[in-house]
C-alpha cells in the first residue's frame, strides 16, 4: 500500500495481467496448452545453460519471465484510444513508440501500453499493443460512414469502469476494492462476446472491405486477441508446436537465432473459427477468425544505430528473397536471414564497443574491493577492461513494425498483400490519443545513463 493508503499502480497492473490471463485461458484453450510448452521448454533452456540462468537472475529478468506477458487490442475512434490511455495509466501504462502499419497494408497505427520505470519493469512488464483503425483508409465512402456510424453508438467501457478511472484521477491512486472493482471492470472491456453489433449482411460488407475493419466494427468491443508469454528458445518452441496440434506461422518474425538475440522474435498460431450471432439471428450461426496464441523471445534492445543496422539487414535478406516469406519460401528466408545477418556482431563486448546495444552497467566485487585503492581506473572503458565494473545487455521491452505486420497478416488469413498510399500519422495518433508517445529509445539510453551514475556513487568516483 503506498502511503495515502492507495493500492500501487504496479500491484493493480499484476492482477490485471493474471485476470487475463485467466479469462483468455478460457476463452481459446489452446492459449493453455501454449503456456505449458513454454513453461516446459524453458525449464529445459535453464536447466541446460546454467550461464544464461545466473545472467537473468542478476538482471531480475527471471523473476518475472513466468508472468510476463504481451496481449492486443484494436480500437476504432479517438475517443476509446484516449480512455484506453486513461485506464492504463491506473495501471502504470503509459504509451511507449508509435507503429504505422498502413505500409504493409494494414490499416491501423498503434502504440504499445507498458510500464517505462526500471522497478515497475521488473515486477511485471505487461504490455499491450494497441491499434487505432484508420477509417481513412477504407476508399468506399459510403461504408466508411456507415462503420463510423456504428462505432459512434458503442461505449466499450462500462460505467463503473469509466467511474473508478475518473476517482483514479482525482485522488491519484485507488484504494483496495476500488483496486479490485477495477480489475474486474475493465476486464469487462476485453471480453470476447458471441453476439455481433450488425447484421451478417453488414459484416460482409465490412470483411469485403478488410477483414481487420469487420474484426475492429462488428462488435460490442475490442476482444483481446492474443496474450504471448516469453520463451527463452523460440526456435524449439516452432519445432514443439505441431506435436501439441498446434501449427506455427511458416517464419519467425524478427531477427535470426543468435548466440546473443537482440529485439523481438516472435511466432504465432493461427486460432479456431469462433462461433457469432449476428443482429437478427437467433442463434450463432456465423463465424469469424480472429483470436491467436503468439509467443516471444526477447533480446538486447538495440542502440539508434543497431537499430539501423538491423532495419537494413532485414531489408536486405527481404530484397534478396523478392516475396514475402510464406510456407513456400521458408527456408529460403531463414537462409538469407542468417547470411545477411553475419554481418552483425554476435558478442555483447563487439555489440558495446561499436555501440550497437543498450546494457545496464553494475560494480562487481572486484571493482567494489578496490575502491579504496588510490590508482584504480576512473573511466568507464577503463574499469570495465579492469572488471571493476561489468554489464549486461538491457531487454527490448518493444516492438516491431515489419514483424507486427506479419502477425496481423499470417491470422488474418487472406495474404492481402496490399500497401496503402496515405502513410505515417504520428501527429493524427497523438491527437486522438490525447497524449503523446514516449520515444522507447530515450527510455533505454536513460536506463542505461542511471546505471553508469549508481555505478559512479558506489564506487565513490565522479561522474563517468
Ligand atoms: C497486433 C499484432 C502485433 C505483435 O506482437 O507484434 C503484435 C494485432 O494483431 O492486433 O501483437
Ligand atoms: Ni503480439
Amino acid at each position: 500500500m503506498t502511503a495515502q493508503g492507495f493500492t500501487p499502480a504496479d500491484e493493480i497492473r499484476s492482477r490485471f495481467s493474471r485476470a487475463m490471463s485467466e479469462m483468455y485461458k478460457n476463452e481459446v484453450p489452446l492459449y493453455g496448452t501454449l503456456l505449458d510448452l513454454v513453461a516446459d521448454t524453458n525449464r529445459r533452456v535453464l536447466e541446460e545453460q546454467p550461464e544464461l540462468r545466473q545472467r537473468l537472475e542478476r538482471s531480475g529478468e527471471l523473476e518475472r519471465l513466468s508472468v510476463e506477458r504481451h496481449g492486443a487490442i484494436r480500437v476504432g475512434t479517438a475517443a476509446e484510444l484516449s480512455m484506453i490511455r486513461r485506464l492504463f495509466a491506473v495501471m502504470g501504462m503509459e504509451p511507449v513508440g508509435y507503429y504505422d502499419l498502413s505500409p504493409a497494408g494494414v490499416p491501423v497505427h498503434s502504440t504499445a501500453f507498458r510500464p517505462v520505470g526500471d522497478e515497475a519493469l521488473a515486477k511485471n512488464p505487461f504490455r499491450v499493443f494497441t491499434s487505432l483503425l484508420r477509417l481513412e483508409l477504407i476508399t468506399d465512402t459510403a461504408l466508411r460512414q456507415e462503420a463510423a456510424e456504428i462505432l459512434a453508438r458503442r461505449d466499450i467501457f462500462t460505467p463503473g469502469c469509466r467511474e473508478l478511472i475518473a476517482r483514479h484521477e482525482a485522488q491519484g491512486g485507488l484504494g483496495e476494492a476500488d483496486a479490485d472493482a477495477f480489475v474486474r471492470e475493465a476486464l469487462e472491456t476485453f471480453r470476447w462476446h458471441t453476439q455481433a453489433r450488425v447484421s451478417a449482411e453488414q459484416y460482409q460488407r465490412l470483411h469485403d472491405q478488410h477483414r481487420l475493419i469487420a474484426d475492429v466494427v462488428a462488435f460490442k468491443g475490442p476482444h483481446i486477441n492474443h496474450l504471448t508469454p516469453r520463451t527463452l528458445d523460440i526456435d524449439l518452441i516452432q519445432a514443439g508446436m505441431p506435436e501439441r496440434g498446434i501449427t506455427p506461422k511458416a517464419v519467425v518474425e524478427g531477427p535470426p537465432r543468435r548466440r546473443c538475440p537482440i529485439l523481438l522474435r516472435q511466432t504465432s498460431f493461427k486460432a479456431l473459427q469462433e462461433k457469432v450471432a449476428f443482429t437478427g439471428e437467433d442463434s450463432a450461426q456465423g463465424s469469424h477468425t480472429a483470436r491467436f496464441g503468439e509467443i516471444e523471445q526477447r533480446g538486447a534492445a538495440l542502440t539508434p544505430k543497431g537499430r539501423a543496422l538491423y532495419d537494413d539487414l532485414l531489408n536486405a535478406a527481404r530484397d534478396a528473397l523478392g516475396d514475402f516469406p510464406s510456407e513456400h519460401n521458408a527456408a529460403r528466408y531463414d537462409a538469407l536471414m542468417a547470411q545477411h545477418f553475419e554481418a552483425f556482431p554476435d558478442d555483447y563486448a563487439s555489440m558495446r564497443e561499436q555501440d550497437l546495444a543498450y546494457f545496464r552497467y553494475f560494480v562487481t566485487d572486484k571493482g567494489l574491493a578496490a575502491r579504496s585503492d588510490e590508482l584504480r581506473p576512473r573511466t568507464l572503458d577503463d574499469l570495465v577492461r579492469a572488471g571493476h565494473v561489468a554489464y549486461e545487455p538491457l531487454v527490448y521491452e518493444d516492438f516491431l513494425p515489419v514483424s507486427a505486420a506479419g502477425i496481423f497478416q499470417s491470422n488474418l488469413g487472406d495474404n492481402a498483400q496490399s500497401r496503402y498510399a496515405i502513410s505515417s500519422s504520428q501527429s493524427e495518433f497523438h491527437a486522438a490519443l490525447g497524449a503523446e508517445v514516449r520515444d522507447e529509445l530515450a527510455l533505454y539510453a536513460q536506463a542505461q545513463r542511471r546505471s553508469i551514475l549508481a555505478c559512479a556513487e558506489i564506487l565513490q568516483l565522479p561522474p563517468l
